[in-house]
Order: structure tokens, then C-alpha cells, then sequence
């Protein structure tokens, strides 16, 4: 096998990247979190190319340190339902501090997460602080969350541009997710993320997107 294959890259005239960039911001800035989703069912196809386009995704030395488990069935969603509120009941009740849920209060957020049964899928990334081989011995992967950060951008741009919705949603600590789903050692709940239509009735937060002066600096 060749180390190098020639790269043949797409050419747009100066005026096509003005107006390819400018109607891709316009679509993705369409994009919102959701907390409402209907029950209507996505097919696993839309699911899987969803997820192969974020497995698209650069990591350190390829090494692609990430699972995505895609969950449908409907008793695994309720028990990871279950398990979430639990933690967000503590969160909600004990842990955050008084500043967290005041910041939260703009999004309207408590500990039950009805989605969690609602949304037709539940996408849950798994990192991988280290591959394991199949005789058991561990290899390393390279700068694993900025790699499956990056995978996970991919993915909610995927689920936008497929015409859904879906909420990065962090149950903390998020442990539950390793025994529930029987993720190996090397595993770590990274997001859980579900995905669907929007709920009929859905409602979002009114939040402000910061303005280009405010989140570049040029030299
Ligand atoms: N994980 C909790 C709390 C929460 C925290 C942040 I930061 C948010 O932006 C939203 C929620 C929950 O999901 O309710």
C-alpha cells in the first residue's frame, strides 16, 4: 500500500466561497438545543450515516478514540432515564452551587428529563482513553476529548443537516452509562445526545448568540 495518495481538492471562484459561506452559516445558525421531542420514529439508516459523518471527524493519529452507542430500545432508554434523574435530582437538589442554577434558570431546565423516553434515539459517546488489542494489552490514543469533542461537533452539524434535533445533554457523573450499555474498561460516557423531531409544541430558550466582534480578534 502506497504512504501517500494525491489529494485532488474542490476549487471555488472567490464570489462561490463568499456565498458558500454565507449560506452555510445562515443554515447551521438554525440550529438549536432541544428539550422537546416527538415520538416519531427516525429510521436506523438516517441514524447510522448521521454517525459515520462525525467518524469522518480528525483525531490524534487517526486512531478514532470513540463508540457511539445508538439506543432504540425502548427499556434501556427508560432505565437510562431512570439512572439520569437520579443524578439530577442530587445535582438539582445538592450539588449545584447557587450561581450554576441561577445561570441555568434562562433554560427552563429541573432534574426529570422526560426526553430521555421520548426522543426515538438516544446517541451515547464513548471515549477511549486507551485502545485495548485483542490479547488485552493497552495502546495509546492522542488528545482523546479534543478528538471526541470534535467528533461530537460533527455529529450535531450531521443531525442539523439531516433536517433533526437533538440536546448535548450531560448527566453528571455520567458512570451509569458504561454498566447500562456494558461499555469495556477503556470506555468513558463522554455525551448523551438524543436525537428526533422536534416535539409539536416545542418551546426554546429566547438566548443570544455572541457577535463576531465579540468572539474574534484579528492581527
Ligand atoms: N446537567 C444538568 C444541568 C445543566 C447544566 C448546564 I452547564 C446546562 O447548560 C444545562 C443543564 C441538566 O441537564 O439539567
Amino acid at each position: 500500500m502506497p504512504r501517500f495518495l494525491p489529494y485532488t481538492a474542490p476549487h471555488f471562484s472567490e464570489a462561490e466561497l463568499l456565498q458558500r459561506s454565507q449560506g452555510f452559516k445562515t443554515y447551521f445558525e438554525q440550529r438549536r438545543s432541544l428539550r422537546f421531542f416527538s415520538e416519531a420514529w427516525v429510521a436506523k439508516e438516517v441514524i447510522e450515516n448521521i454517525i459515520m459523518a462525525a467518524s469522518s471527524a480528525p483525531s490524534g493519529a487517526n486512531k478514532q478514540p470513540w463508540t457511539f452507542c445508538a439506543v432504540q430500545d425502548k427499556a434501556i432508554k427508560k432505565e437510562i432515564r431512570v439512572a439520569a434523574e437520579a443524578e439530577e435530582y442530587e445535582n438539582y437538589t445538592a450539588r449545584m452551587s447557587e450561581e450554576w442554577l441561577q445561570d441555568l434558570i434562562p433554560f427552563g431546565t429541573d432534574w426529570q428529563k422526560p426526553f430521555l423516553e421520548i426522543a426515538p434515539w438516544l446517541i451515547v459517546i464513548f471515549k477511549k482513553s486507551y485502545d485495548l488489542a485483542s490479547d488485552g494489552t493497552k495502546q495509546k490514543n492522542y488528545y482523546v476529548t479534543e478528538s471526541v469533542g470534535i467528533a461530537t461537533g460533527m455529529l450535531l452539524a450531521a443531525i442539523h443537516h439531516a433536517g433533526l434535533v437533538a440536546l448535548t445533554h450531560t448527566p453528571s457523573p455520567m458512570n451509569f452509562l458504561q454498566k447500562i450499555l456494558q461499555r469495556p474498561e477503556n470506555e468513558r460516557p463522554f455525551l448523551l445526545i438524543p436525537v428526533g423531531y422536534p416535539a409539536e409544541n416545542a418551546v426554546i430558550p429566547n438566548i443570544q448568540r455572541k457577535t463576531a466582534d465579540e468572539v474574534i480578534v484579528y492581527f
